[in-house]
């Protein structure tokens, strides 16, 4: 199996705090410790850690790594926290203001003084690959280094890397969580600036994931640390068959090629299982057919959404732990005869199957109880057009008052880009309903 390697760009506040959590499960996962060296047992020689990390000459693992926020506080807490010699410091960017949830700051402003410094960070991150085979990217689409200072950023890796594959889970805003209210602006600016920049983007609703916690995680008062280790169990699931042997491997570019029919149409739904909430642990193992089941559950989706009114054009089933691939195939079999998962006719048996024998691991102290098997599944399904349609509402709410435009234009926006961002959004639910009406 060629293992190439992944860099991860983690961007302002979500961003940064969703490293701590993925880059402490990968951790757990490859057997290395809090600063870099390896347990006893593990090592650089069984070439797992390779996608994810690179190797010092003191033979420590280095993350593969950018972290860029334009204010300092939340990559202090990297530079002073427990895991604060794993990461290379020069990977660690910070300016000195931040972008006041502004998208125009991030994009136009106060983020083109960090653009040369984050590009030229990641060119040393890259040149350190013998193979470079993506960026994966986390960032909230409502911040305003989220979503304009990562649009910028995007335009400098599309000219500098225009064939590498860039992926991208972003943070949908959830307005009784996050008290910014010009998120929906953030969010349709940025869906505009960077839909063409990128290859598959996920997008993790909060109000999704803060329901799993409350109703099935038995964890009513979260903290962001909460939701970002669900979402590193994911981001874990999506890269495992990279980085272990498995029965069935996927690479990223097979995954584009399963779930991106059209260019434009590459926000696949996350949906996860088992939640089993840690004090229950090992006494609820559900079998194969329950777990591919509970893949279409809604409860278990990381948008709001019903795929029942939708149609699936693909679905990728990336299973972990002790799984055979008979039963994956019985179990997939009798979802087909199920009237309710409904494909668009002409892909009639979009199911790609991963298969990795490694079980998912669990983080100490985490939501999350330790099973000996799960499953991520990645579906594209037209129904998530219902995210982009409650974006645009709120969007539409606030900009036929011209509400807060003044502070966009003020930082080096055009008008007109509200305008346009909006019609592109809503071409992309035109788009998805076209789909749908095949
Ligand atoms: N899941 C999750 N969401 C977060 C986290 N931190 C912030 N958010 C959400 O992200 C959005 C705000 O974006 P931030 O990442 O804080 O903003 P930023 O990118 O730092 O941009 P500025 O601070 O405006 O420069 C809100 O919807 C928050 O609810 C986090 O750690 N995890
Ligand atoms: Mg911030």
């Amino acid at each position: 199996m060629s293992k190439r390697e992944i860099i991860q760009i983690h961007i302002g506040q979500a961003g940064v705090q969703i490293a701590s959590a993925c880059w402490e499960l990968y951790c757990l996962e490859h057997g290395i410790q809090v600063d870099g060296r390896f347990y006893e047992g593990y090592g650089p020689s069984d070439n797992s850690s390779d996608a994810f990390f690179s190797i010092s000459s003191s033979g420590k693992a280095v993350p593969r790594v950018v972290m860029i926020d334009l204010e300092p506080t939340v990559i202090d807490e990297i530079r002073t926290n427990y895991y604060r010699n794993l990461f290379h410091p020069d990977c660690l960017l910070t300016g000195k203001e931040d972008a006041a949830n502004n998208y125009a700051r991030g994009r136009y402003s106060i983020g083109r003084e960090m653009l040369d410094l984050a590009l030229d960070r990641t060119r040393l991150v890259a040149d350190d690959c013998s193979s470079l085979q993506g960026f994966v990217l986390f960032r909230a689409f409502g911040g305003g280094t989220g979503s304009g200072f990562t649009t910028t950023f995007l335009e400098g890796l599309s000219r500098d890397y225009s064939k590498t594959s860039v992926l991208d889970f972003s943070v949908y805003p959830a307005p009784h969580i996050s008290p910014i209210i010009v998120e929906p602006y953030n969010a349709v600016l940025t869906t505009n600036g960077s839909i063409e920049l990128e290859d598959v983007c996920f997008v993790m609703d909060n109000e999704a994931v803060y329901d799993i916690l409350d109703r099935k995680l038995d964890t009513p008062r979260p903290t962001y640390t909460n939701p970002n280790r669900l979402l590193g169990q994911v981001v874990s699931a999506v890269t495992a068959s990279l980085r272990f042997e498995g029965a069935v491997n996927v690479n990223l570019e097979e995954f584009q090629t399963n779930l991106v029919p059209y260019p434009r149409i590459h926000f696949p739904l996350i949906t996860y299982a088992p939640f089993v909430p840690a004090n229950k642990a090992m006494h609820e193992q559900l079998s194969v057919a329950q777990l591919t089941n509970a893949c279409f559950e809604p409860a278990n989706q990381m948008v709001k959404c019903d795929p029942r009114k939708g149609k699936y054009m693909s679905c990728c089933l990336l299973f972990r732990g002790d799984v055979s691939p008979t039963d994956v195939n019985n179990s997939i079999n009798s979802i087909k005869s199920r009237r309710s998962v409904e494909f668009v006719d002409w892909s009639p048996t979009g199911f790609k199957i991963g298969i990795n024998y490694q079980p998912p691991t669990t983080v100490p102290g985490g939501d999350l109880a330790a099973v000996t098997r799960a499953v991520t599944m990645l579906s594209n399904t037209t129904a998530i057009r219902e995210a982009w349609q409650r974006l645009l509402r709120k969007f539409d709410m606030m900009y036929k008052k011209r509400a807060f435009v003044h502070h966009y234009v003020g930082e080096g926006m055009e008008e007109g880009e509200f305008k346009e961002a909006r019609e592109d959004l809503a071409a992309l639910v035109v788009d998805y309903k076209e789909v749908d009406s095949g």
